[in-house]
């Protein structure tokens, strides 16, 4: 496909249902809001956007995701950048017996924070270091396109779940990994399962940046229909996930050193492939953005991005 070209940068689209690459961009660099609004909209119409050949401290991918909303701090989570709680390094990388981040995040569909009440917005993610095997790059983060996945449901399924929310639960995947995966993660403790207690979403919404209709709905967190029979619920979700992950709603970011690589959470699932051994080493520093640059806290939604404020930026 053609490169385009916008005032800020060019834009690269993938042959694929998603992903496209910004050219012409240093992320260490602030960037203009006008910039930063045409990201948005980009990431809205492409659902993945990857930045070759980035050089970044952990604060300049700090404030380049603070561009975006306001960035999450993990408190359960241990593998953080010394004095930046803002940035989670995620990694299989150990050093003197410690692992140096988390080693298994994400290694099966889901969506970031549908758990949470204020749900993730966009998840950026600077690779260091990308495990390669016989000159080809291994740890692809695989995607899927919710716009796509909606508008392909049979139409009594889209009947069935207008105006409908489910539940989602912190605790689904991390038991599931724990269960299926072989993870080496603890148990939950009482106090944070107390902490992040389920949560219900609207299972479809007009998506924020396009204003088109998505499917929110994720194997790894996602529970139940509410108000629907258990069993109904069950085949329903079921059905909506063998849907959702259809090879032709897919798409996988194959990753090179120096790559940001950053999604859409409100239009999008995905998977990190383990397809890499303890040996071939990976290491990500990652940031998560909140959703609250379309979402109040009790999780209704903000004016269109049209309609919005610039947010002021962060220098
Ligand atoms: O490591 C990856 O490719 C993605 C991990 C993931 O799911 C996440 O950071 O949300
Ligand atoms: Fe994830």
């Amino acid at each position: 496909m053609s490169t385009i070209k916008t005032p800020h940068f060019d834009i690269e689209p993938s042959p694929h249902t998603l992903g496209a690459r910004i050219l012409g961009l240093d992320l260490s660099k602030a960037l203009s809001s006008a910039c930063i609004e045409d990201l948005i909209k980009a990431l809205g119409t492409y659902g993945v956007l990857s930045y070759p050949k980035q050089t970044l401290s952990a604060q300049e991918l700090t404030r380049f995701s603070a561009c975006f909303g306001e960035l999450e701090i993990n408190v359960a989570n241990n593998y953080q950048e010394p004095g930046i709680p803002q940035v989670m390094i995620l990694s299989n990388m150990v050093e003197n017996g410690k692992p140096l981040g988390i080693a298994d995040a994400g290694q099966d569909w889901h969506t970031d924070m549908s758990y949470s009440r204020m749900v993730a917005f966009s998840n950026v993610l600077y690779g260091i270091k990308i495990p390669f095997r016989d000159g080809k790059s291994l740890g692809n983060t695989a995607f899927c396109n919710m716009h796509q996945a909606y508008a392909e449901l049979p139409e009594e399924v889209k009947e069935k779940i207008r105006g409908r929310t489910a539940t989602h639960d912190f605790s689904k995947f991390w038991d599931k990994m724990r269960r299926e995966k072989g993870s080496t993660r603890p148990p939950l403790t009482e106090a944070q399962k107390l902490a992040k207690p389920p949560v219900s979403h609207p299972l479809i919404f007009l998506h924020p940046i396009t204003q088109r209709w998505v499917l929110y709905a994720n194997p790894g967190y996602t529970m139940s229909i509410d108000g629907m029979d258990p069993s109904e619920s069950e085949a329903l979700l079921n059905f909506l996930f063998e849907h959702q992950l259809q090879e032709r709603f897919q798409y996988q970011h194959q990753w090179q050193e120096g790559d940001v690589l950053m999604w859409d959470n409100l239009g999008t699932v995905h998977n990190a492939v383990a397809d890499y051994l303890p040996h071939e080493h990976r290491f990500i520093k990652r940031c998560q953005v909140m959703a609250t640059r379309f979402f109040n806290s009790d999780g209704t939604p903000r004016l269109p991005l049209s309609d919005q404020p610039h947010e002021p930026h962060a220098h």
